[in-house]
């Protein structure tokens, strides 16, 4: 089975709860749709988590690219690595300690978007030509695909047959529950990815306590919240 999810955000007790409660196992996969780090205090540590299953898709978010953007500027700054890799562990107040270069190099080669047969996954969303049809990924720049500030808005539905599952803005701050927000197209039952436009992973977990995922097979959400984990 395939689980997507995104902006787990250091929240790693949510995301181990999450995957015991799914029963992941090495036969299934993860796609994660960035922002893994920062604002819950385990980034490094979900991190590595994350890089160490072998059946994972992870994705570029825009606190990893904001990361990046810090790492390259240090390192146009200086040539003393052990200088740099300070500055970075630096930039995670509880558990940047944890920070290798391994792991520093393994963010850096993360792709920012994922496309299958049926399903598009991006961290912000995807950019849409006026009429609402998906613009060729290879050309969208790391900025849109991580910042999209219009793909998440109720009244924007992809063109194109393809499902977009994304994060980003927590469905909380858009006046909706802290749960996956999923956009059927009329008629259909949801129950398979292509019955759906788009959906919107994040649930504002490390503010809501709760953290879902999508099963892409049968169409379940799977929720933990943070009393229960
Ligand atoms: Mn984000």
């Amino acid at each position: 089975m395939t689980y997507v999810l995104s902006d787990i955000h250091g929240e790693y007790e949510l995301f181990y709860g999450l995957m015991e409660k799914v029963r992941f196992s090495g036969s299934d996969t993860l796609v994660c749709c960035g922002d893994m780090i920062e604002k819950g205090k385990h980034s490094v540590r979900l991190t590595k988590l994350l890089f160490s299953l072998k059946n994972a898709v992870l994705l570029t978010g825009n606190h990893e690219y904001a990361f990046l953007k810090y790492y390259w500027s240090l390192m146009r700054e200086t040539c003393d690595y052990d200088v740099v890799l300070q500055k970075l562990q630096a930039y995670f107040p509880y558990d940047g300690g944890l920070l290798d270069w391994e792991t520093v190099d393994r963010m850096e080669s993360l792709p920012y978007f994922y496309e299958t047969e049926s399903y598009i996954c991006a961290h912000a969303g995807v950019p849409l030509d006026g009429e609402g049809r998906i613009l060729p990924l290879q050309r969208a720049t790391p900025e849109q695909l991580v910042y999209d500030r219009n793909f998440k808005e109720p009244d924007v539905l992809p063109r194109g047959g393809k499902c977009v599952f994304f994060g980003h803005t927590p469905t909380v701050n858009m006046g909706f529950a802290p749960r996956i927000r999923c956009y059927l197209r009329a008629g259909a039952m949801g129950d398979k990815i292509s019955d759906y436009y788009k959906i919107h992973l994040d649930t504002g977990a490390y503010q809501s306590g709760i953290l879902g995922c999508f099963r892409v097979e049968d169409c379940q959400e799977f929720y933990v919240r943070k009393s229960t984990v």
